[in-house]
């Protein structure tokens, strides 16, 4: 087996030589691509001198020529072995070029210079500059950047790079170029070059210093039409940066192009982002509210990362959360004030604890901060990202939003062109506020999600209230022994009534001992706490409310975020009492009446905040509820949430109906937050009664289905029909199928409906899918769809005990590793958990994860996940 090496925190070392100005040629061709670079080169005097080779990255290429400072080099001149590129002994400043051959056309793994469809691109985060040409790729080794592109000009009207387009000209033979220069610093990640046949819709956004900058997307032709809610949504970005953070956009072009061949997200490349086409194209005949919500988001997060990535970028990769943590905060601030702060904050804790805690205590476990790896594009995971931004979050609560902002002011004019660390960021927190965040600084080193409990003790006589507090944070990999964190925890206080009660004590609480008191004086009668509102800290609670308290605060909190977390606890807390009967084979009895009761409730209040409601009423999805439990019972959950949701189905049939109606009314074009809000609290009482699967609920939701003018609705009908037993369920996938057959967007969300349905008939149905004309596993957007869909978000079809979801998932993975092998460790980590399922289940699973290690050289992508997996 190839070895594949570690690289650590601790061996940093500053790059040995810098790279002042590249000047990057490229000739495009149908077979291949040749690019010459020209680079001026100085030692870095600090740790060089003049016997330092000088080693580069390179990877997949083929060097045609190397010239130093006019000097042409033979092959025995430099080394090109295990990719490294190598001269041996070099002035202290010289220059130096470099031509490369490479297949773009081949380059299945999305990564360097790639084709998708007609249109050339690239993708350089995090080492994929070095598969265009032989350079440090690190991102402490920041170089102005020029670019000429040449190619076909019929084939490739547009010629696109970072920075100012300087000029453009024709060639012979039908060619044609263009000349791009930025005049910003960057490192080789934020390298980007698009050509292709690609139009482009315009607008300006004029900024705080009244300068005009143009901004475009690129899309396909036929996609033209469906890029205004991406550039409404990077016009709301620039004026809400400028207004929240101060922060004005640099160059005078800001540009977009969407792609179909993507792995990721997005991509925040200098003055030229590249986007997945997931996220620029929508109109409400095929998007959905959740993809328009998501599309203002990612255009928004590229766009901040101009300051916080770009302007101020990283020292080595173990600091990604530095841009990645910060931009994510920024992004949720942002979409926050666009719509609506509960609603937002809801999701993204809800993606927190399923996705996030479960990341952190599995193998793949680590430090925001992590402190090694062995392949990078492994760690772009929920913990840098997600956890990152509660870090940020936090130290935002703890400071003030003043001190805050103070903060970050001093953090772009301390840091601005240069390439830093989490813990300058955190150092420079400290000397603009003040305040000591020592021990703050282990939610960058210490892995694992804190528990906190709080147990209560109330003297009525002396009116003395006091919360209790203990936390841990379970021993793992990482750190055996994990020490006591910084966690702030955000308190108020209820009467009888739901009226806030005003106490000193009230506010922000500083948790910083394993275990510490609060004591609040002066509450004679009986009041409720309400903790963590907001969720002020990422941490597993666990408190002493009985469900007569939670049904309170359900209804009463004056903190949106606790009401709906109330919610929660209390399904989970029925939830938990029916799995108990399932497993000791009792009959279930029916819903607890102060459940349905709590329900009903939350119907009344959905009446005045429809977004709001439609998340309280929302039950915890199956990964949700396998999260609480150290061992999984797979059919367990499916069987006791579906009798929840049908006990509570039965109970609020008539009032569901009627709100149903009341919500009908919402034209499809209107995609305001109301208009949205209303959509997805009908939509949601749709699948309740969907639920119950009675011929007349078929027909009621077949009806929804043949009615519905927006994506929203047509999907959503879709989804609940597809888990019912009606011939409808055919009948509808296939129109809709027909319908659609065209765009593949709309396809990848055919491919997921099925793929998330119908997990207690097996696996058989997406395998078969996995056979149809239009499933590929070259397209990331449609193996998410299918594959991606199955293994994370149906663990019934994942987990069939008869493993046909395992194998066929693992060899997915095997198939895919071969071509792109980060989205294929991307589904190895649906098997990170093999460890809390039943022995059958274990087994068969560690049987798929050594199928997947032992096949012909696994991609160190792969090979780190399942090793760390299978240990
Ligand atoms: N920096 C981008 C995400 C991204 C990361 C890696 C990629 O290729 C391996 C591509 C995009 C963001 O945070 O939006
Ligand atoms: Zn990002």
């Amino acid at each position: 087996m190839e070895k594949h090496t570690i690289k650590y925190l601790k061996d940093y070392r500053q790059p040995e030589y810098w790279i002042d100005s590249i000047d990057l040629q490229f000739d495009l061709h149908e077979d291949h691509a040749l690019v010459k670079s020209l680079m001026k080169i100085r030692r870095n005097n600090e740790i060089a001198d003049a016997q330092t080779p000088l080693v580069f990255d390179c990877e997949a290429l083929e060097i045609v020529s190397v010239i130093a400072e006019d000097m042409i080099l033979c092959p025995g001149e430099y080394g090109h072995e295990n990719n490294k590129f190598t001269l041996f002994k070099v002035p202290e400043t010289f220059t130096l070029e470099i031509t490369t051959r490479i297949k773009p056309q081949d380059n299945t793994a999305l990564s360097g210079l790639y084709r998708s469809g007609g249109t050339f691109c690239t993708q350089c985060e995090a080492e994929g500059f070095r598969r265009i040409t032989c350079f440090p790729d690190r991102p402490d080794v920041m170089t102005t950047y020029s670019c000429i592109i040449t190619a076909d000009k019929e084939k490739y009207p547009v010629l696109l790079s970072n920075g100012n387009l300087i000029e453009t000209g024709d060639l012979d033979h039908g060619r044609h170029y263009a000349h791009w220069k930025d005049p910003f610093k960057k490192p080789s990640y934020l390298f980007a070059l698009v050509a292709g046949n690609l139009v482009c819709i315009e607008d300006t956004f004029k900024t705080c210093s009244n300068r005009l900058i143009d901004l475009r997307i690129y899309v396909e032709p036929e996609n033209k039409d469906k890029c205004g809610h991406a550039m409404t949504a990077l016009k709301q970005a620039m004026a809400w940066d400028e207004e929240k953070f101060g922060r004005e956009y640099d160059l005078d072009l800001y540009q977009i192009v969407a792609v179909n061949d993507f792995n990721m997200g997005a991509m925040e490349n200098k003055g030229l982002n590249v986007f997945n086409s997931k996220y620029v194209l929508a109109s409400t005949e095929t998007a959905t509210d959740i993809d328009f919500m998501g599309i203002q988001g990612v255009i928004a997060h590229e766009y901040f990362h101009n300051w916080t990535g770009n302007r101020v970028t990283l020292k080595n990769w173990f600091q990604l959360s530095l841009k990645e943590g910060l931009t994510v905060f920024r992004d949720q601030e942002f979409t926050s004030d666009m719509n609506s702060r509960a609603v937002k904050r809801i999701a993204d804790v809800r993606k927190l604890r399923a996705g996030q805690f479960s990341e952190d205590s599995g193998p793949m476990a680590h430090p925001v901060r992590p402190e090694s790896y062995m392949e990078m594009n492994n760690f772009y995971t929920m913990t840098v990202y997600d956890k990152g931004a509660e870090v940020i979050r936090m130290i935002s609560l703890i400071l003030g939003s003043e001190r805050f902002r103070q903060g970050m002011d001093l953090y772009f004019e301390k840091f601005d062109g240069m390439a830093v660390t989490t813990e300058d960021f955190v150092a420079t927190m400290e000397e603009a506020s003040g305040v000591d965040l020592g021990q703050f600084r282990l939610w960058y080193s210490q892995s694992g999600t804190p528990r906190v409990k709080m147990v209560q003790t109330h003297d009525l006589q002396t009116g003395t209230l006091t919360l209790n507090f203990s936390q841990t944070t379970p021993g793992d990999k990482n750190q055996k022994e994990k020490s006591a964190m910084h966690i702030p925890v955000q308190i108020g206080l209820l009467d009888k009534d739901g009226n806030e009660i005003n106490n000193p004590n009230c506010g922000l609480f500083h948790l910083k001992t394993k275990t510490d008191s609060l004591v609040f004086e002066n509450v004679p009668e009986k009041c409720i706490p309400s903790i963590f509102r907001g969720f002020s800290a990422p941490v597993k609670i666990e408190t002493d409310y009985s469900d007569t308290d939670l049904a309170f605060l359900m209804a009463r909190d004056t903190d949106p975020f606790n009401r709906w977390d109330a919610a929660q606890q209390l399904y989970f807390r029925e939830i938990d009492r029916l799995l108990e009967k399932t497993q000791k084979k009792e009959p279930l009895g029916g819903v607890s009446p102060h459940v349905l009761a709590a329900f009903d409730l939350a119907l009344d209040g959905a009446h005045t905040d429809r977004a709001l409601g439609a998340k309280i009423l929302t039950l915890p999805d199956e990964n949700e509820i396998g999260e609480n439990y150290e061992n999984i019972d797979v059919e367990g959950i499916h069987r006791v949430r579906c009798f929840l949701k049908q006990g509570i189905a039965q109970q609020v049939r008539e009032r569901a109906m009627a709100i149903i109606n009341e919500c009908a009314s919402v034209p499809a074009s209107d995609i305001s937050f109301a208009a949205m809000a209303k959509r997805s609290l009908k939509n949601l009482l749709i699948a309740y009664v969907g639920s119950l699967d009675t011929p007349a609920d078929a027909d009621f939701v077949f009806e929804k289905f043949n009615q519905a003018d927006s994506m929203t609705d047509e999907i959503a009908a879709l989804t609940t029909l597809s888990q019912m037993t009606t011939d409808h369920r055919t009948v509808a996938l296939e129109r809709f199928y027909n319908k659609w057959k065209k765009d593949p967007l709309v396809i990848d969300k055919w491919f997921s409906v099925q793929a998330v349905a119908r997990g207690d008939h097996g696996a058989g149905e997406v395998v078969k899918l996995s056979g149809h004309p239009d499933f590929s596993l070259k397209n990331p957007n449609r193996v998410r769809s299918l594959v991606g869909a199955f293994t994370f978000q149906n663990p019934m079809g994942f987990h069939t005990p008869g493993g046909e979801g395992y194998t066929f998932v693992a060899d997915q993975i095997i198939a895919l590793d071969r071509s792109n092998p980060q989205i294929s460790a991307r589904l190895v980590s649906g098997f990170n958990h093999w460890k809390r399922y039943d022995k059958n289940r274990q087994s068969r699973m560690q049987q798929e994860l050594k199928r997947i290690i032992t096949i012909q050289k696994p991609s160190r992508d792969v090979y780190e996940i399942v090793s760390k997996a299978l240990d």
